[in-house]
């Protein structure tokens, strides 16, 4: 099949679970075109199957927003016929469904009628997307998708709870492709980062208000009352600085590593002790995932699509929203018995291979044939 995949190029998860997916589709004989602003961060290189085409807004003083959807679908509408596309995937209803009806509908009147589908990812829906500036349209171009799938039951039950949906929803898991995780051949160099009676705690998120980075910190604290410990946080974003002020408040700055942005974010989690994962809403929690992935148990909160991911008393602990003695205790239970702490990292890899794209990809291909041929396979 012809693919365009329509994402944001960013660190965030729905950009990275749309490159992967383009990634995964071209390695089983697709064809995948990747349309936006930038070339998206997780892809490193181009092939005969993989192409990118960016959108541009030009500047023009007119404007004091750029009108990027329309950009987009003029974008669209020109790859599409050029490259016969079959299908349009767009991930992130905001704005990508709405410019990908405009680029359908567009088509439509030169006798082309590409299929689309739309797939959820949670703030599109539970937060930025249920505000009244914008709900109307997201109702509107979900809606109007030809599938719509989101990444998690909870989400699936968010949306139709948020939104009048009229159409199916369909629950497809993100994933993490192991035959690429490479976690055999990083060099953990953990002795750069900590001494060796030092337990290594991870944060990895876009340091957004929903991400409770105040409770990374405190729950942190907490653990260090108790034993010698080093935090680790990548990523960046707005509250940042509010981070810092905690920690030098709490007197902790000097254990904690703040590292920004990385494309080595498996090179740290292969030495992690564990991972803290303190979300205000989380539809599923790809960081999760993917720490999980690498052996390293989570402390998360159970909002959201989290608890169909971390399992309580398994792979990590689930805590009440805000409750950081409960997620520093559980941090404790782990971390201060080699034993138990060795059956959690074996349990959380266990459950991480679950989510293998092996088992996962065919649910997308199944649902494009099913776009295409209207059989349900
Ligand atoms: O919240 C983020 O970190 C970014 C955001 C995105 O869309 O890029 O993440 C959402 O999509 C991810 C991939 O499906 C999910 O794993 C995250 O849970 C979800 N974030 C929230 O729901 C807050």
């Amino acid at each position: 099949m012809k693919i365009a995949i329509v994402c944001y190029p960013t660190f965030g998860g729905s950009g990275v679970v749309a490159t992967e997916l383009g990634i995964g589709l071209s390695n089983r004989g697709h064809e995948v075109h990747f349309i936006t602003y930038k070339q998206p961060v997780r892809l490193k290189y181009l092939s005969a199957n993989i192409h990118f085409h960016e959108v541009s807004v030009p500047e023009y003083p007119l404007f004091h927003y750029q009108p990027y959807e329309l950009a987009l679908s003029t974008k669209l509408v020109n790859t599409i016929k050029k490259y016969s596309i079959d299908i349009l995937h767009v991930h992130y209803a905001i704005p990508h469904a709405y410019a990908g009806y405009m680029a359908k509908k567009m088509l439509k009147e030169d006798g082309y009628d590409i299929k689309m589908m739309t797939t959820l990812h949670g703030t599109d829906i539970t937060l930025v997307g249920s505000h009244s500036f914008y709900k109307g349209a997201v109702n509107f171009s979900i809606n109007k998708s030809d599938m719509v799938t989101s990444v998690s039951q909870s989400l699936k039950e968010d949306t139709l709870r948020i939104f009048d949906i009229k159409k199916e929803i369909n629950v497809i898991p993100n994933f993490i492709d192991f035959e690429n995780l490479n976690d055999e051949k990083k060099d953990c160099t953990r002795h750069m980062m900590a001494e060796d009676d030092e337990a290594i705690i991870t944060h990895v998120s876009n340091l957004r208000p929903v991400k409770r980075i105040e409770d990374v910190i405190r729950v942190f604290a907490k653990v260090l009352e108790k034993r010698k410990a080093k935090l680790i946080i990548i990523g960046a974003g707005p509250d940042r600085d509010k981070a810092v002020n905690i920690a030098h408040d709490l007197g902790v700055r000097d254990k904690i590593i703040f590292m920004g942005k990385s494309d080595d974010i498996e090179k740290i989690l292969c030495f992690s002790d564990l991972f803290v994962l303190p979300s205000e809403k989380e539809s599923f929690g790809l960081a999760a995932l993917e720490a999980m992935a690498h052996k390293v148990p989570v402390i998360s909160t159970n909002t959201g699509g989290l608890p169909e991911v971390n399992i309580h008393g398994k792979s990590g602990y689930l805590s009440p929203v805000g409750d950081v003695q409960d997620m520093a205790n559980n941090a404790l239970k782990i971390l201060e018995t080699p034993e138990i702490h060795q059956n959690f990292k074996n349990n959380a890899r266990k459950r991480a291979e679950e989510f293998d794209i092996r088992y996962i990809i065919k649910n997308y291909e199944d649902l494009y044939e099913e776009m295409l041929t209207g059989e349900i396979i």
